[in-house]
């Protein structure tokens, strides 16, 4: 029996040992992965050129190798004498570019980059067909490969629980189960998205991973759906609510069985509701064959509303038909019954349009996403105090944000600006919206 030392092939630079593929005493056979070296550019499995038994390591995890640095020693266990095995085209070593390279030029290594096999010691075989994941970059150890592999599955798209992001065994079965359970669930978007690049944020310091409430995956799946599938326009106005605040100071709450004044929102519930039996189309939903539009005949409004757990939007029923008072008591009961996780399912159907308000928060507009099959909401900012022309000289006014997103489907820029300035010209006079 002989035994021989494996060299560390011409790998286009050198490059750190970051995983043995085998264990020392293992057999191997030629073409099989030793280990697996790292460097700027790339993570290449290194293959054994010959066949034996692994007896030593001849380097460390860590350690830098460049061409001709000895890698194992190996004794040759056939009766024969050793054959270097010739270059396979068809083996492959994969290799996985980092963003870096990706970004520029790959290196893509070839065959003929390679040294020759020399006598006495072993070189390893060509690296002859690089696979080069594209998008984006993974660490899977060979086995991981394999399994991977026979289930065919795309390493860019599993995420790894393993020292520095490496994929694990467990991550591919987690994977597989996942997809099975998302293949048995219908289809949520009609396009094949590209998923966006999966980012190591531990690389660039510490992280920290919490689950999402079942409310903030269930707003998350409802808003990738109604952002895939309605084409959006939004409209932005501003209108003066001097009149509007000026008259909800002079409210007495207890009056009306109101624990508090009532704020702007339930003057735009109500604008709103009129505004959607004036305006029909604002009030239908695209049948789902895109054929024909179902009229509403009632004017359910939703609200959204900010919770610890995340966004609810629950229903007022037929805002048209309550006062200012009503729907400020309604929309107070609603928001208590969010907060407290005490809304029902029935409680956040049936919406008809939908407001977004972020006025108290603040911000000077916004582009709300669709609730659909709704085909129009309406996001809110908060009024600030502006110069306003009267026609003679600049005079303070409290003006609101609006913006009002539209289904392009269904409404068209010029229904949207006549609706805009319907709810602009009630909020600011504030006689004609309670007369
Ligand atoms: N500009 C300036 N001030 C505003 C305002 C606006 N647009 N809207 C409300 N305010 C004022 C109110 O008038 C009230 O003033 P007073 O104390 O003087 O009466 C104060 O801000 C507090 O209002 P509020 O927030 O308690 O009540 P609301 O009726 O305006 O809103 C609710 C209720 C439930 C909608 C709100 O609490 C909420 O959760 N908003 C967040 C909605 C959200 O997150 N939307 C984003 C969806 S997209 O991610």
């Amino acid at each position: 029996m002989t035994t021989e030392i494996v060299l560390m092939p011409d790998v286009d630079g050198a490059g750190d040992v970051v995983e043995y593929c085998i264990e020392l005493g293992d057999e191997i056979t030629a073409g099989d992965p030793m280990l697996v070296i790292e460097s700027d550019k790339a993570s290449v499995e290194i293959p054994a050129s010959i066949s034996g038994l692994v007896t030593e390591w001849l380097v460390q995890i860590g350690d830098r190798v460049s061409k001709d640095h000895p890698l194992a020693q190996v004794k040759i266990t056939a009766q024969e004498t050793p054959v270097h095995e010739p270059i396979n085209t068809d083996t492959q070593v994969e290799t996985v570019l980092t963003e870096k390279t990706a970004k520029s030029s790959p290196a893509v290594l070839s065959a003929n980059q390679m040294p020759a096999p020399q006598s006495p010691v072993s070189v390893t075989p060509a690296i002859s067909n690089s696979v080069i994941k594209q998008q984006g970059s993974y660490y899977a150890g060979p086995a991981v490969r394999k399994l991977a592999r026979e289930f065919s599955v795309n390493l860019t798209q599993v995420n790894g629980t393993g020292p520095g992001g490496r994929i694990l065994k467990e991550n591919i079965h987690a994977y597989v189960k996942q997809q099975l359970i998302k293949a048995s669930q219908p289809v949520i978007s009609s396009a094949a998205i590209p998923p966006l690049p999966k980012e190591d944020f531990s690389r660039f310091g510490d992280t920290d991973t919490q689950s999402l409430s079942s409310i903030a995956k269930a707003t998350s799946a409802h808003m990738t759906r109604c952002w895939l599938n309605i084409p959006h326009v939004t409209l932005f106005d501003e209108t003066n609510i001097s009149d509007l605040e000026a008259f909800r100071k002079t409210i007495q709450p207890e009056a009306y069985g109101l624990e508090k004044t009532p704020s702007i929102l339930p003057f735009i519930v109500l604008t709103i509701a009129r505004a959607l039996v004036k305006f029909p189309r604002f009030n239908s939903s695209l049948h789902p064959d895109g054929t024909q539009l179902i009229y509403k005949q009632y004017t359910n409004i939703g609200v959204a509303v900010d919770t610890p757990a995340g966004l609810v939007v629950p229903v007022i029923r037929n805002a048209n038909q309550q006062s200012v008072s009503q729907l400020a008591s309604t929309i107070n009961a609603l928001a208590n019954k969010a907060r407290n996780k005490q809304l029902k399912i029935a409680d956040m159907q049936g919406g008809c349009f939908t407001i977004s308000s972020l006025g108290s928060n603040g911000g000077s507009g916004f582009t709300p996403i669709i609730n659909g099959p709704e085909v129009a909401i309406l996001g809110v900012g908060k009024a600030t105090i502006k110069p306003v022309w009267d026609g003679e000289a600049f005079q303070p006014g409290l003006l609101l944000p609006l913006s009002l997103s539209f289904d392009h489907r269904v409404i068209n820029g010029a229904e949207a600006g006549r609706f805009m300035a319907y709810i602009s010209n009630k909020l600011r006079d504030i006689k004609q919206l309670l007369l």
